[in-house]
This record gives structure tokens, sequence and C-alpha cells, in this order.
């Protein structure tokens, strides 16, 4: 480090050519695009197939798979109205999977609310998955309405409702871990739109200065809800971004599971060595809706869905793990079946669970409770009882 009474060495000079060598290698990678299996599953680039046994090749489908069918099955129960919201992850499923799969248990995932495939590799269980969804009596949260999901248990911080908050927050938590001396990575997920926050490029700024142990893992699915982006940037890569932060940022395809993996486990490796911060931008497409509150053919055209369709990742992924022997398509296909009727029963045992007590949003915030919220508390309570005379019935 520079001493601030170091050396006097002033700057009105061109930057050495080691420097023009190192930028124009990172901007190839930030221009580039890494995939390891083409749109038919055959390998393109092996230098991205990870070390990976078939039984580890295999889990990572069968992981997508449950992100696929819990996320059909949230859409399904949002319809019934069980389930306020939804944000689609249909499309995206190789970022989560690819993502969390090279993380340690004592890591920690700041995400965003698209990930359910990484909640899923983390540990996080449909049927907690569905208590947060629905609000039961087991809900982590316990009903909080500026959290989506998130659970302690798997080190996994809950995602903020405003677009990309846990960009600083993931920044700050890896500086505490490098001071505290772990060996902990902190790996934040979020969106195309978010790099549009000033919280992107606070967070980065700061990673690149303090050399923080994260990775940032931006999932460009070429729309901020109704905003292409075209709208959202006049450069033309995400990761390109974070070469003004002193950050290497890496273009990889998001719908190989195989390229996510290696290009985030290699940040991880970068991160781990304490040698600094990677912006990785996963290339992707979101298939459905922004969320169930979102209708996409007002803005969007039907075409550009089913040119998107091809590049999906499970087929292709699936065509690939067939090539190699790992799985037939028919194996493949079983499980999905399989998982579909392991959560219908998830889902039907969630449907009978009490949702949370009525007054339950007093709780979990103040350990003693300013008198503010006591009269608050109180008034509701008698708002409740005068509901009840009146013969109204709340739901829960
Ligand atoms: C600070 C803030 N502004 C606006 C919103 C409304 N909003 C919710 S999601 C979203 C789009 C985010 O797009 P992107 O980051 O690309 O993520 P994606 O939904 O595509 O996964 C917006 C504008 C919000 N939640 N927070
Ligand atoms: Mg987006």
């Amino acid at each position: 480090m520079t001493s601030l009474l170091g050396d006097v060495d002033l700057p009105f000079k061109p930057l050495p050519p080691r420097v023009l060598e190192e930028y124009s290698g990172m901007l190839r990678e930030a221009l580039g695009f890494k995939r390891a299996i083409d749109e038919e599953g055959r390998v393109v680039d092996e230098s991205l197939l990870p070390k990976l046994t078939n039984r580890e090749l295999a889990e990572i489908y069968e992981y997508m798979v449950r992100a696929r069918v819990l996320d059909g099955w949230l859409l399904k129960l949002q319809r019934m109205g069980k389930v306020a919201l939804h944000a689609p992850n249909r499309g995206q499923e190789a970022t989560a999977v690819g993502t969390a799969k090279p993380m340690k248990p004592h890591d920690w995932l700041f995400p965003s609310y698209r990930e359910l495939g990484a909640y899923i590799v983390r540990g996080m269980s449909e049927e907690e998955i569905l208590d947060r969804a629905m609000n039961t009596i087991d809900d982590p949260l316990k009903g909080s309405d500026f959290a989506i999901y998130g659970n302690r248990k798997y080190n996994i911080v809950p995602a903020p409702v405003p677009v990309g908050n846990q960009i600083p927050l993931a920044t700050g938590a890896a500086i505490a871990a490098k001071i505290l001396g772990h060996d902990t990575v902190v790996v934040a997920m979020f969106g195309d739109g978010a790099s549009s926050r000033g919280d992107f490029h606070t967070g980065l700024n700061f990673a690149g200065v303090f050399k923080a142990p994260v990775v940032y893992v931006l999932q460009n699915n070429q729309w901020a809800i109704s905003v292409p982006t075209k709208r959202q940037t006049a450069a033309p890569s995400f990761a390109v971004k974070a070469l003004a932060y002193g950050v290497p940022g890496i273009r990889v395809d998001g719908n190989d599971v195989l390229a996510v993996y290696s290009i985030v486990s290699r940040a991880i490796e970068r991160a781990r060595r304490r040698e600094g911060p990677t912006l990785v931008e996963a290339v992707t497409y979101r298939l459905g809706a922004h969320t169930t509150a979102d209708d996409p053919s007002r803005y969007r055209r039907e075409e550009e869905v089913k040119i998107a369709e091809r590049y999906e990742p499970l087929r292709r992924y699936r065509k690939f793990l067939e090539s190699q022997g790992v799985l037939t398509e028919k194996e493949a296909l079983q499980l999905e079946e399989e998982w579909d009727s392991r959560v219908e029963e998830i889902v039907r045992k969630v449907l009978q669970k009490p949702g949370l007590p009525k007054d339950v949003f007093f709780e979990n915030v103040y350990e003693r409770p300013p008198w503010v919220l006591e009269e608050e508390k109180k008034e509701f309570e008698e708002s409740l009882k005068i509901a009840e005379e009146l013969g109204i019935e709340l739901e829960e």
C-alpha cells in the first residue's frame, strides 16, 4: 500500500503498458461469451467443463428440476389465492443452481427474488419455501412484508424488496469477513435493472478498493419489468461496468449451468484467496412474466419468447447428460414427474397449516417494543374485538 506520506510520484503521464495489457485482457472477458455447451447440449469449450462426477452432474439437473417444479406450484398457488405474489423463475434455473452449487455452507448468499434454485441448493426445502410464500405458522420470516425469501439456517439473507439494496450490504459483509479473518465468501445476486441503482456502483466501488471477498452475479434476463436492456444501459455489456471499479467482469451464458458453475467457482476461489471481487454477468432470459401482477404481452413480442425457449437451460443440459451417458432422456423426465408429485404432497401439507397469529407484525423487531408500538397493538386488538362483535371474519 502506498503511504500517504510516501514517495512523490505525480500522475501526469500515460499509464504503464502493463495496465493497458491487463485491461485489454479484462475487456475481452467482459465483452465475450463463455459457454461450455451450446443449445443442443454439445460441448463447445472443454476448459469450462467442471470436474464433477456423474452423480454430481445428475444432482445439478435434479436441483434445476426442483426449482422448475416449485416455480410451477407457486404460480398455481398464487392463482388459487394462497400466495400473494410470485416472481416466475422459468428459464433462469441454470444461473441460480450454477451459482449456489460451488458455494460452501458457511458462505453467505445475498439473493434477489428469482433464485429458487439457489435456495434449494443451499438446503432450503420446498416446505420451508412454501411456508414463507403462504405465511404459515412456520414462516421463517414471520410474515414480514419487506423481505422476500431468506433463511438464517442456510446463510441466506432475506431478499430486500427495494431492487439492488443487497449489493452494498453484501460488500460490507465481505469486508467484515475479511477484517475478522474468516475465510467466508459472499455471493450477491441481482438483475440487470439493479445495475442502474446507485447501490450497484457504491457496492462495486467499495469492493474494488477494499478487495472484498465477494462475487456478484448479475442475472441479465433481458428485462426489468417492461424496460429492455437497451434502455437500461448504453454499455455493450453489464460485465464491462465492473472494470471502472478495478473489478474483473465476465460475461457468461447464464443458461449453461456448467459454464455458470465453472466461472462462479473460479470467482469464489479467487475471493477465498483474498485476491478480490468479480462481477459475473449471466446472460439469460425471463421466460415468464415479471411477477404474477404483470402482463408481458403489453410490452414484448410472443415471438421473442418462442425464440428464447430454444435456449432454455433444462433441455440443453438434459441433452448433454444423455450424450455423456449420465442420464437418459426418459430417466430425466421421470425425475420431473417424481418431483411434481412429491411437491404436490408438500403443498397439501402446507395448505393444512395454521396461519401466523394476527398480531405477528408487532413481534420480531424490538426486544422491548417502544410505547408507540404498544399503543398501536392495543388499538389493533380493539378493532379485532369490534370486527368480531360485528361478525366480520378476518382471513388468517
Ligand atoms: C428501488 C426500487 N425501484 C423500483 C422497484 C420496482 N421494481 C421491482 S422489480 C423491478 C425490476 C428489476 O429488474 P431486474 O433488476 O432486471 O430484475 P428482474 O426482475 O428482471 O429479475 C422494479 C423496477 C423496486 N422494487 N425497488
Ligand atoms: Mg432483469
